[in-house]
């Protein structure tokens, strides 16, 4: 069983800084050739089980494409990024959860909100309070309980890759608590 999972968020929040790091800090982790998408493939191990993973980057330009639902076909998570200089980014989080949720096929899937950038909270004037990311996501696990789905937030620097096996290993035990039809 191979997991997919999607990178996303707004323009320049740090998308592809942060799947960069997996390549540097996931052992094993290879990037693939790729035309359309970036594909980064590793594995883990989680709880006995060995997962193999496929981590997808959507490139910039594809973020105005009405195609862009393509991307989203059988994704069992997401990490949803965004910047915490950019409110902006932030507020558009349920956008991109929403959009995974209407075209994956499987509907509610586990979802990790990362807040980007943390290394500039010092000199930024307007940074986000890691308190409004932890209630929203505080309200949708409320929402997604029934469903068995259950989110993370983690605030992180794309900077450096520091935290980021923690990190997937996380989305991974919430995918693996899931249960996902066996293809
Ligand atoms: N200071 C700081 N800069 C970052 C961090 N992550 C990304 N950046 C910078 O933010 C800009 C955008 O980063 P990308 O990783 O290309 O962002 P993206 O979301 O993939 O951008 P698009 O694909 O164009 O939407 C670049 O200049 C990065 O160097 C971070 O953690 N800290
Ligand atoms: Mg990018």
């Amino acid at each position: 069983m191979i997991y997919k999972i999607l990178v996303l968020g707004d323009y320049n929040v740090g998308k592809s800084s942060f799947f960069q790091q997996f390549e540097k800090n996931i052992p094993g982790a290879t990037k693939k050739p790729s035309i359309k998408l970036d594909l980064i493939e590793f594995t883990r191990k989680i709880g006995g089980e060995q997962i193999t993973v496929n981590l997808f980057d959507i490139p910039g330009r594809e973020l105005s494409n009405a195609n862009r639902s393509k991307h989203y076909i059988g994704v069992h998570g997401a990490f949803v990024i965004f910047d915490i200089c950019s409110p902006n980014s932030f507020r558009h989080a349920p956008f991109w959860i929403e959009e995974l949720i209407n075209y994956n096929g499987f509907g509610k899937v586990p979802v990790v909100l990362i807040g980007n950038k943390t290394d500039l909270r010092a000199t930024s004037q307007r940074t986000l309070n890691p308190i409004d990311a932890k209630e929203y996501v505080f309200r949708l696990n409320r929402t997604s309980q029934k469903d068995n789905v259950e989110n993370h937030f983690f605030e992180v620097s794309s900077k450096s890759g520091k935290g980021i096996s923690l990190i997937i290993d996380q989305l991974l035990e919430s995918i693996l608590k899931h249960r996902f039809p066996k293809k």
